[in-house]
This record gives C-alpha cells, structure tokens and sequence, in this order.
C-alpha cells in the first residue's frame, strides 16, 4: 500500500516531511489535514494520531507521528535515499541525533512561540502576547547564534559538518522559513545579523530544489496575504489618526 502523509503545508515539520519523500523519489499519497479548520480534532483524524499533530505517516498498517521519527523511518525503511541524509556511520548518526533533540526544546521553541504571538495567533483567533513573543525571540535568536557557532562550525556547507544535507538540515531550515511570514522589519532584525545561517538555508534550498520552493509555495502566499493585510491596517490607522487631528480644528 503507498505511503500516506498526513500533512498542512503550513507546518514547518509537515513541509520537511514532504520535502523529504520528493527529493528521495518516494512514493506517497498526500492527505491535507487544515490546521485552519481544526481537521486534526476530528475523531476520524484521533484514529490515525492521537496527538492529533502533523505530521503523521501510515504506511500499510504502521502508523507513526514526530517528524523526527518519521523522517527517521523513511531514510531506514525506504531504498534509494541517499546516506547522506541520515548517515549509516553511527557517530554521524549520533551528531544528528543530536541536532535533532536539540531543535525541539530551542529554535523551534523560540520560532514557533515568536511567530504565533506576531503574526499567526491573530488569524488562529488566539490572544497575541507581546511579552511572550519578547522572550521567544531571545531563545529563538540566542538558537540562531549557537547553530552559526557550534552546527555551523567548520568547512562543511551543512550541519555537523555535512558537505551534503540530512535530515537535520531539512527539520531546522524549514523551521526557519516560517520567519519569511513575519513584518519585514522583523524578520530582518531576528535573520540578519546572521549570514552564516541565511547562506545554509540557501545551500538547503538549492540541495532539494525544485521541490523546496514547490513545498514552500503555501507559505510564501500567507506571507503576501500577511503582508497586504498589514499594509491595509496601517492605511487605516493612519487615516483614522488624520480625521482625530482634522476634527477638533472643525469644531
Ligand atoms: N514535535 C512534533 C510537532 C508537531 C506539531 O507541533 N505540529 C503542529 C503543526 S506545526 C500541529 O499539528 N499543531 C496542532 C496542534 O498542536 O493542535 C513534530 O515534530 O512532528
């Protein structure tokens, strides 16, 4: 039976999930779950994970949810993915081991809350809090400088030194290419100072393309809805703002 994913291209880790299965050729068959529309609390949705997350995988009878663990899964289960994405030499292994555990509990930590009390909260209908998307961006900028001084360290283009990308690389890139739906003014400030890591997400890119962007392509479309949204906003503030000083001279 063909693989299904259970996926919204919404999600950083569904996005690395589907990358991954195009780039090795893989064979699935994409289920869109919308996050939007709360589909993953369906009860229907519970059967396959009861975590009621995305991603999720079914391949014949074997369900599996954590992105780590699926992409682990495929790399194991499926011939033909190259050894470079998840390396049979077990101290590569391990370093990616690493990376991967460490993702959870800092940069998507940070990115995830950053990115939820700036920009998503507000179309999820969810209270936007300014002191908690302040402390999210430290962890998430403070996760940016260790990836540039410590994963980042060294000649490779990739992480652990990797001349080639691996499943780490694609979990930690499509992280941080939810920051392309921030404020520019934002996304500049987090991103900026930090070159080695925009010139990595560009090596990923380029290493998974044309998929990357095809994958992407859900995203880069909020972001435009994001940011028309933001222009007319300010539009509309200031236009209020110029009728409040216009008033009191009439009166
Ligand atoms: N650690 C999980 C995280 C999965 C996760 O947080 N998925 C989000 C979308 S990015 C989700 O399904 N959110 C819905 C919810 O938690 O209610 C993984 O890597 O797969």
């Amino acid at each position: 039976m063909e693989l299904k994913v259970y996926a919204d291209r919404m999600s950083q880790p569904s996005r690395a999930v589907i990358i991954f299965c195009k780039v090795n050729g893989i064979n699935f068959e994409e289920i869109k779950v919308d996050l939007s529309k709360r589909q993953h609390l369906s009860a229907e949705f519970k059967e396959i994970n009861p975590m009621r997350q995305v991603p999720t995988i079914v391949d014949g009878r074997f369900k599996l949810f954590e992105s780590h663990a699926i992409l682990i899964y495929l790399a194991s289960a499926f011939p033909g993915v190259a050894d470079h994405w998840y390396p049979a030499d077990v101290t590569r292994r391990a370093k990616i081991h690493s990376v991967l555990d460490w993702h959870h509990s800092n940069l998507r930590r940070g990115a995830a809350t950053f990115i939820l009390h700036t920009v998503l909260g507000a179309a999820l209908g969810l209270p936007m809090k300014p002191q908690v998307a302040a402390e999210a961006e430290k962890i998430l900028s403070s996760s940016l400088s260790k990836i540039e001084s410590i994963w980042l360290k060294g000649n490779g283009r990739f992480l652990v030194g990797g001349l080639q990308p691996s499943i780490a690389d694609l979990s930690l890139v499509c992280e941080i290419m939810q920051l392309e739906l921030l404020d520019e003014k934002d996304r500049s400030r987090v991103l900026g100072p930090h070159k080695k890591v925009q010139q990595w997400i560009e090596d990923t890119r380029n290493a998974t393309k044309p998929h990357f962007d095809e994958a992407h392509k859900f995203l880069y479309k909020a972001k435009t809805k994001f940011q028309v949204q933001r222009t007319l906003q300010a539009n509309s503030e200031r236009e209020e703002s110029s009728i409040r000083k216009a008033l009191p001279s009439k009166m």
